[in-house]
């Protein structure tokens, strides 16, 4: 399998509980590189953007009220197999339903406030990694 990169972010419950370093370890611990990494403020326009895929269903207006409400922190993970990998890491989308060990089951606070985003394929990653970040920004 091929080194590939995915998008990661850390949402904003889980940098106001100050989690950053105990989500960058379970990334790490299971081989992936964080190849860049920035702490942002999402503007409404820039979350609205992000998530425009999900623009007609009834959590849409809720999520990017929550995208916005702190700081979040966008990374790009990089390892072989990494889209599923950190998939896999972070769990189900509702945390009630996610495994054990996984991020969201053991950070989560709801199906909104989960703790992390993750692309969902290959060619998702490609995407929202150039919506965040330039080339210059990911040092492999
Ligand atoms: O790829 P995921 O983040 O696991 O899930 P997704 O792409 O289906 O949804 C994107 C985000 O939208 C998800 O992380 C949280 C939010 N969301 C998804 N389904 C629901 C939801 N929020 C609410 N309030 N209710 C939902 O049913």
């Amino acid at each position: 399998m091929a080194v590939e990169r995915t998008l990661s972010i850390i949402k904003p419950d889980a940098t106001r509980r100050n989690l950053t370093g105990k989500i960058n370890a379970k990334f790490e611990e299971a081989g992936l590189r964080i190849v860049g990494q920035k702490r942002l403020q999402l503007s409404e326009a820039q979350a609205g953007a992000f998530y425009a895929v999900h623009k007609e269903r009834p959590f849409y207006k809720d999520l990017v009220s929550f995208m916005i409400s702190g700081p979040v922190v966008v990374q790009v993970l990089e390892g072989e197999n990494a889209v599923a990998k950190n998939r896999e890491i972070m769990g189900a989308t509702n945390p009630a339903n996610a495994a054990p060990g996984t991020i969201r089951k053991e950070f989560a606070e709801s199906i909104e406030a989960n703790s992390v985003h993750g692309s969902d394929s290959a060619e998702n990653a490609a995407t929202e990694i150039a919506f965040f970040f330039a080339g210059t920004e990911i040092v492999g």
